[in-house]
Order: C-alpha cells, then structure tokens, then sequence
C-alpha cells in the first residue's frame, strides 16, 4: 500500500480577518483545545491540531495556562500572528496529517487592499475567517459601520473570486455568543443585522458559512478553562472544503488561480471593458498585476461613492441610449442635472424636451432662463417663439419676449408684444402690471 509521502500532504494558507479585540485569539486557542481531546479518539473525523513550530506551541499553550492560572482571557499582549499547524486524525492506532495550514492573524485596521502586505496574504491565502462580534451585531445599531471598511475588502475578495470561478471558501464567525440569550432569536438578529454583507456574498455566489462561537471560561474546582463547544468547526469545514478541492484541483492560492483561471482568448486581447483590464494587467504584470485586480475589484465591487442622484441620473441616461425621446427620462434627467448644477448638460435635454408637443411650458422656460444665464439671447428668443408658436396667447412669453425686443432695440415689436399682453391677462391687476412694465421699459 502507498503511503502518502511528507511532500504529497497539501499546506493551505488561511486568513484571520477581524477587528482588534473581536476574539481571534480565543477562538484559535478555543479551538485548539477543544480538538485536543480528540487526540485519543479513533475515527477519520476526529481531527485535532498540532503546532508544527516550537514557538507557536509555546504560544498557545502559554494562553491556555495563562487562562488555567487567572480565570480571565488572555491580554492583548498574548499575541498570536502566524502559526503553523497540522491537521491530524487517527487511523488504526497511527497518527495521520491531512493537510497542514497556515494561520495568519490579520488585524482589521491592516486590512486594505491597497496594502501591499495585505496584498499578498489575500494573494497567497486559500480560505479566509471573517470575525464578527456576535454581541454587539445584535446590540450595536452602529456595529456594522465601524467594520465597513472591512466588510468592503471582503467582498471584494469574493468579488475576484467569483469574476474568475475560483474556490475560495469564507467561514463567517459570530464571537462572544455565549454573551448573547440562548436560543434562535439571537442568531435571527445576527443574520438580519448582517444582511447587508450576505446579500452582497450572495451576490457574488460567494462560498461561505456561518458558525456562532461562544467560548466562555469556566471553573471546575478552582481550575479554569476555555469550555469551547463547537468552536473548532470553522477550520474543520475550511479545511475539509480545501481539501475536497484540492483532491481535484491540487492547492491553489487565489494568485494563481487568478492566473490560471484567465480566459486563454482574454490574456493577449486588448478588451476595452474595464471588466477586462485587470485581466489584462495580470497577464502581462505578474504579481503586481493580480495586485491591479484586487484594486479593481474593490472599486468595481462598490464603485465610486455615489450620491442617490448621481446614481439616479446614470438611470435615466441608460434609458434614454435606448429610447432617446423617452419624455419622462428627458424631464427627470433634465431636473437632475439642474439640481447638480450641470447646466451645459441639462441644455440638450430641455432641447430635445422642447421639441416634443406639450401642455407645459414650464421646461421651455428653464431652458431660456439658461440661455440668458449664459448671454444667449438669440436662442432665448426662439424658446420664446417656440412656446408662442404653440400657443400664441402665452402670458410669460409674450412678457418676457417683449422684455427682450426692448434689449434689443426693438421697441416696435415690444409695444405689440406688452399690448398682447395686457389683453390676455387675466386680471385687472395683472392688466394694470404689464401697462406699468411696458412704460418702464419703453420710456
Ligand atoms: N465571553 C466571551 N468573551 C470573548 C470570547 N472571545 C473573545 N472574548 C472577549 O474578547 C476579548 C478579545 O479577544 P481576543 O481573542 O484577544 O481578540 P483579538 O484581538 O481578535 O485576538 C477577550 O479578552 C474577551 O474578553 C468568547 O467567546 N466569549
Ligand atoms: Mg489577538
């Protein structure tokens, strides 16, 4: 019978993503104790872990003793950063590794793409755990906003991820559960509170899983310890997913993968969609153009901060490329662009609305006030025309065209245009306005 040799067992690279003090250092230590009991137990699934390196043995054991002796949870300062592991299990009577991995401890406030240290543990990572604290996403209203920034790279990951059909599972953990009330309405709060961050995973068909820690410290006769139940499942289902994977594929970090799973027709193609650039980038860039592709993810996953106008306004201009005379697109755009202040590109708007047959004039003469914002008398007058050729007893227009004939020097046409106006206006208080303005204007 073959046996697997030392370099056939595959090392998978995991990451640890969470705020500061939201308990990974708990949870791994939890973790590792709760396995160790299954040193002794015969059975494929009764896996434990072992510390491959002397230091990161010392570590652990040191927060567990530390635990054993205070009753409390280890300080700040009991620091886990990187460990490697493996992951044993027992097969008649002999000790077996399935896998080995590496855990990497990253703080949230280091967690930003555009870090280029960041970079490359995403890079060379093969499975991720997010930490949420469970308390405080049920009692903190404001919880989700402080971890914004994190959440945004996540997604982002899954984002690439998804873009290049890679397997890349993500272990969703809710820590300090113990904290929370027993029961299922809790873990109902968590994930409504959540929704925001499942919806976008989902989304991007993301491969997670969610897992609720609770990890209390308990005493029996005077010894105390971390009672962690459940808590080791995160990395067993991590681990077993990569390592159904990797049966198929062989271990690949998501930077090759990224590169293996390019479109053979992409690499040299020159694509213009910017879905396409950082595709381009990682073919002819190597490291730093997977880098360029995280970038990219992360502003293509969320986009530039949009306004809800802004993000109205892109609305009405996809319609309007389709159907250009769509009159409720024209008159919303053109009422956006206002709004923004972008008048030179609210003008063909109202032009083209001008151009359709209305009731209202309304438009037309937020088209002309424009027009003589900007000094354009001449296309001020023929929105006037335009309205007057529609309906040639307009009160507003008559006044205002009449107005500018005496800008103009033409005091004839403006008598004529003032009398118009008198005539139609409706009452005798308006009637007696408009014989005032025309003295003024025409003295
Ligand atoms: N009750 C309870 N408290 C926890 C748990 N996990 C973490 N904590 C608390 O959170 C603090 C920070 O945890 P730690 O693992 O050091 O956070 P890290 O900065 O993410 O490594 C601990 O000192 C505990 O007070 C848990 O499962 N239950
Ligand atoms: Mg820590």
């Amino acid at each position: 019978m073959s046996r697997r040799s030392q370099s056939d067992i595959p090392v998978f690279n995991l990451l640890s993503i969470g705020h500061r003090g939201v308990g990974k250092t708990v949870f791994l230590a939890g973790s590792y104790t709760e396995l160790l009991a299954n040193r002794q137990k015969e059975g494929s699934q009764s896996w434990w872990l072992e510390c491959r390196d002397s230091q990161g043995k010392e570590n652990i054991e040191g927060i567990l003793e530390y635990v054993a002796r205070t009753g409390q949870y280890p300080p700040p300062t009991m620091k886990i950063t990187d460990f490697n592991f493996a992951l044993k299990h027992r097969q008649r009577q002999e000790e077996k590794t399935s896998c080995y991995f590496r855990w990497w401890d990253v703080p949230g406030e280091s967690c930003n793409l555009q870090n280029p240290d960041f970079q490359k543990m995403v890079l060379s990572s093969h499975g991720c755990c997010v930490f949420f604290n469970g308390k405080a996403l049920v009692h903190n209203p404001r919880y989700l906003e402080t971890i914004e920034e994190l959440i945004k790279q996540i997604v982002a990951i899954a984002s690439l991820v998804n873009q290049h059909g890679l397997d890349y599972p993500f272990a969703l953990i809710f820590t300090q559960c113990d904290l929370l009330e027993p029961g299922p309405i809790s873990q109902l709060q968590i994930e409504a509170n959540l929704q925001p961050l499942l919806a976008r995973l989902d989304a991007v068909n993301a491969k997670y899983q969610r897992f609720y820690s609770a990890i209390p410290i308990v005493s029996n006769q005077g010894q105390y310890r971390l009672k962690a139940v459940g808590a080791s499942a995160p990395i067993v289902w991590l681990l077993s997913e990569l390592n159904k994977t990797h049966q198929f594929q062989g271990q690949i970090p998501l930077e090759s993968g990224l590169k293996r799973s390019m479109p053979a027709n992409k690499r040299s193609s020159v694509a213009s969609s910017r879905k396409f650039v950082p595709l381009l980038l990682m073919s002819s860039l190597g490291l730093l153009g997977v880098s360029a592709a995280l970038f990219f993810a992360v502003n293509g996953a969320f986009g530039p901060a949009q306004t809800p106008e802004q993000q109205l306004t892109q609305q009405y201009e996809r319609i309007l490329e389709k159907d250009p005379r769509n009159f409720a697109a024209l008159t919303n755009l053109a009422d956006l662009y206002i709004q923004q202040k972008q008048l030179d590109k609210a003008i063909p708007v109202l032009e083209k609305i001008v151009e359709q047959p209305t009731k209202s004039f309304d438009l037309h003469f937020i088209l002309a006030d424009i027009y003589a914002a900007k000094g354009d008398k001449n296309r001020e007058e023929t929105v006037y025309d335009r309205v007057l050729a529609q309906q040639a007893d307009n009160f507003d227009a008559l006044i205002k065209k009449a107005v500018l004939r005496v800008e103009r020097g033409d005091e004839a046409t403006a008598k004529t245009l003032f009398a118009k106006a008198e005539n139609v206006a409706p009452t005798e208080d308006l009637k007696a306005q408009v014989r005032s303005l025309a003295q003024r204007a025409l003295k």
